[in-house]
């Protein structure tokens, strides 16, 4: 709470010499050590608000307030006024505390992460549910229900640190395992396959997909002519296209997506065999995304919005959670699969190959600093503990040497694993030294091994203890060449468009014409289509038709041709999967002065029964009188929380006020968009005109649920259940 007598100056001039020592005690009775003249104990001067000379703020320490110091620990009497000749002259050079101020501000910036640069982390743990013995020897795997504290930071990829958050694109999902034999990394994102094959094409792509060199824009997404001339003639890249074009692309929130390793890993057991696995994590919440129009405004109204829902829930208590499982791949599936387990642009259907739960995720603390955590935390794929190993997977054996280049430029040297966030939770021993900013060197005179000390001789090898690949039997020739497993491009796009529902199909053809609308060179829209016709007919009709393409190309050719007898795969969909409940959603209520107080009362308890929540939205901040004459304070002003921001809407503005507020656009737009999006909305007979107003059916629809009594909000929580009532589109 601030101190509101802390707030305002007093009119008394501040004079910096004559407050200098005065409140510092020089010695501390009972020690023959004096304190420190500035520790908060020692200091006794009083907390003052004071004016100075020009009438600027001066607030002194004392109390909870500790004494402001310069980075060496000088007590600082002047923090507003730079050292001058005269109160008008010129600045002095000897102004040490102002350079180093202002030093230590311009240095502030550390390089944004290449790709993944906006993200938002924060702690939690990992539980797992049973020994897991019998495939791997990770000692964090061994003991059920033991928990390793974990770090996760999601993000998006394309985009700038300061960019929006609801954008088309890929979500990082990176898992930072603080195990009790050193750091696991699972640097993951909600997509289970990547665009290319090769890391060798990683620079391109990112080239392509990010900002255009001369241009500088656009921020944070796809859709220009780079991106897509790309796209175009890398035909691996078509299954990943599927997915960032489906619903997938624009999670409502980090809590509602799925996480994938991405990549085949190996776990192997303390008798040395290994086993294929994949990494899922599932959110116990289910998943949900938003439609396109939905996000466009989203980014508008909040472009925190998924930092800010992730950052929300943890602070109410709502701890979001995944599950976390793994596809065993064994030597049979291995062998008949019809798809290379190595390649990277390739899923394993879930139908094919069960999900086996082994633990959960739970992320219950926020960051304390945004900076020292979720900016500085550096994500290493060849973090890995003993019984993890790697796979051939060219992307991931790529990916292994670029992380650590990545984490040395962006946090200035190589000792960035003694940054807190970065750091291991067990014992480290080793000999490295020095570098920038070494904050942990090995103590006495042994700084290498073997040695012949016997005093503190410093650590050695453990031989059965230590981590040791995979003793995996190579014979090759050394080329450049892709291997011809991996040849299939469309196959599983194929299998993913078809495993969709109709609406999601629409999604993706609609997202497909809308990037290529913006792709101005007609030879690369058209060389796109030639691609989808490859996967599917409908789909490749639909975005020629939506571009309105006077020519329809022929079908681009095919290094191998696609299979026509891919099974759907149920799983790869979002609606077929909804959510069993509308827990850790919203309801933005929209109230004015006469809303039934009695109404609005058992439409919380009827959310709160069900784990969800409401937000009320009222035509000033401050509140509304309600039916009863009760003040009912508001969270968010009407202009400033739009509908794209809640799961659902209700409307229980007063007769009173529905004139009024349906000459205010902000108002109509609240239950236009509300319709507009599908979303379920509650509403009370007295809104009706609004609601008209904005482009209600005569007859309401059966997303439409009168709200009259507290039976009726028991439906309409049940109804909202859905997430969206598509019967409208
Ligand atoms: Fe990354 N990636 N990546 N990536 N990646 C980075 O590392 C890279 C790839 C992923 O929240 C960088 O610390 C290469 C696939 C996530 O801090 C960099 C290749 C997948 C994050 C890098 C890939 C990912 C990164 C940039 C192709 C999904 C954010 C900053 C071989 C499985 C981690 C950094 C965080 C970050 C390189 C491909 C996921 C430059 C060379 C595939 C979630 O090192």
């Amino acid at each position: 709470m601030p101190d509101s007598n802390l707030a305002d100056p007093t009119r008394r001039h501040f004079l910096a010499t004559a407050t200098v020592g005065a409140g510092l005690v020089a010695v501390n009775a009972d020690e023959k050590q004096p304190a420190a003249a500035n520790a908060p104990e020692a200091y006794t001067g009083k907390p003052e608000t004071l004016s100075g000379t020009g009438g600027e703020t001066h607030q002194t320490a004392g109390g909870n307030r500790p004494v402001l110091t310069t980075e060496q620990g000088i007590p600082i009497s002047d923090d507003q006024n730079t050292l001058k000749v005269g109160q008008r002259g010129p600045a002095l050079l000897e102004d040490f505390h102002l350079r180093e101020k202002i030093f230590h501000f311009d240095h502030e910036r550390i390089p944004e992460r290449v790709v993944h640069a906006r993200g938002f982390g924060a702690h939690g743990y990992f539980e797992n549910y049973e020994s897991l013995a019998d495939l791997t020897r990770a000692d964090l795997l061994q003991r059920p229900r033991e928990k390793t504290p974990a770090f996760v930071r999601f993000s998006t990829v394309a985009g700038n640190r300061g960019s929006a958050d609801m954008v088309r694109d890929v979500r990082g999902f990176a898992v930072k395992l603080y195990t009790k034999q050193g750091n696991w990394d699972i640097v993951g994102n909600n997509m289970p396959i990547f665009f290319i094959q090769d890391a060798i094409k990683f620079p391109d792509m990112v080239h392509a997909f990010k900002d255009e060199p001369d241009s500088g824009f656009p921020q944070a997404a796809t859709a220009h002519d780079n991106a897509w001339d790309f796209i175009s003639l890398t035909p691996e890249s078509m299954h990943m296209v599927m997915w960032l074009m489906s619903d997938r692309g624009i999670p409502r929130s980090f809590r509602f997506m799925e996480g994938f390793g991405v990549h085949t890993f190996r776990m192997v057991d303390a008798a040395g065999k290994s086993t294929f696995v994949k990494f899922h994590w599932k959110p116990k919440l289910g998943m949900q995304s938003v439609v396109w129009n939905e996000a466009v405004k989203i980014n508008g109204a909040d472009p925190d919005y998924h930092r800010r829902d992730l950052w929300n829930a943890i602070k109410s208590k709502q701890f979001p959670e995944w599950e976390l499982g793994i596809q065993i791949l064994d030597d049979a599936f291995v062998e008949k699969f019809a798809f290379d387990i190595l390649d990277p642009t390739k899923l394993i259907p879930e139908e094919e190959v069960k999900i086996r739960p082994i633990g959960r995720l739970v992320l219950d603390r926020t960051v304390d600093n945004f900076f020292a955590e979720t900016e500085q935390v550096a994500f290493c794929t060849q973090n890995i503990v003993p019984g993890i190993d790697f796979s051939n997977d060219p992307l991931l054996q790529g990916r292994n040497f670029s992380y650590l280049d990545t984490q040395v430029k962006r946090l200035g040297g190589p000792n960035f694993t003694h940054i807190p966030i970065n750091a291991p939770k067990c014992p480290v021993f080793n000999f490295q030294q020095d570098g920038h900013m070494a904050m942990r060197n090995p103590v006495g005179r042994v700084n290498y091994e073997p040695n012949s000390w016997t005093d503190a001789p410093g650590p050695r090898e453990a031989p059965k203890l230590g981590f040791s690949s995979y003793p995996e039997k190579i014979d090759g020739t050394k080329q450049r060449a892709r291997s011809e497993t991996f040849a299939d491009h469309y196959s599983q796009a194929r299998q993913f468009f078809i495993s969709q529902t109709p609406i999601e199909q629409s999604h993706i053809i609609d997202a497909l014409v809308f990037e290529l609308s913006k792709v101005q060179t007609l030879a690369i829209r058209s060389r796109v289509v030639s691609h989808l016709l490859n996967i599917d007919k409908t789909l490749a009709t639909g975005v020629a038709t939506g571009l309105r393409l006077r020519e329809m190309p022929k079908p681009a050719t095919a290094a191998k041709e696609p299979r026509q007898d891919m099974k759907p795969s149920p799983a790869l969909s979002i609606l077929k999967n909804p959510p069993k409940s509308f827990a850790g959603r919203t309801v933005g209520v929209l109230v004015s002065d006469g809303t039934d107080a009695m109404l609005l009362k058992s439409l919380e308890k009827s959310l709160k029964a069900e784990g969800a929540s409401m937000k009320l939205i009222a035509p000033e901040v401050g509140g509304i009188k309600a039916s009863d004459g009760s003040w009912i304070e508001a969270d968010e002003k009407l202009e400033g929380a739009p509908s794209v921001l809640f799961d659902a809407v209700a409307i229980l503005i007063s007769n009173a006020s529905v004139k009024a507020l349906s000459q205010r656009p902000a108002a109509r737009d609240f239950a236009a968009d509300a319709l507009a999006h599908f979303k379920y909305i509650g509403y009370a007979a007295s809104a009706l005109p609004l609601l008209e107003k904005a482009g209600a059916p005569e007859k309401p629809d059966d997303g439409m649920i009168q709200l009259k009594t507290a039976s009726d909000c028991d439906t309409f929580v049940a109804r909202c259940r859905q997430l969206r009532f598509w019967g409208r589109e």
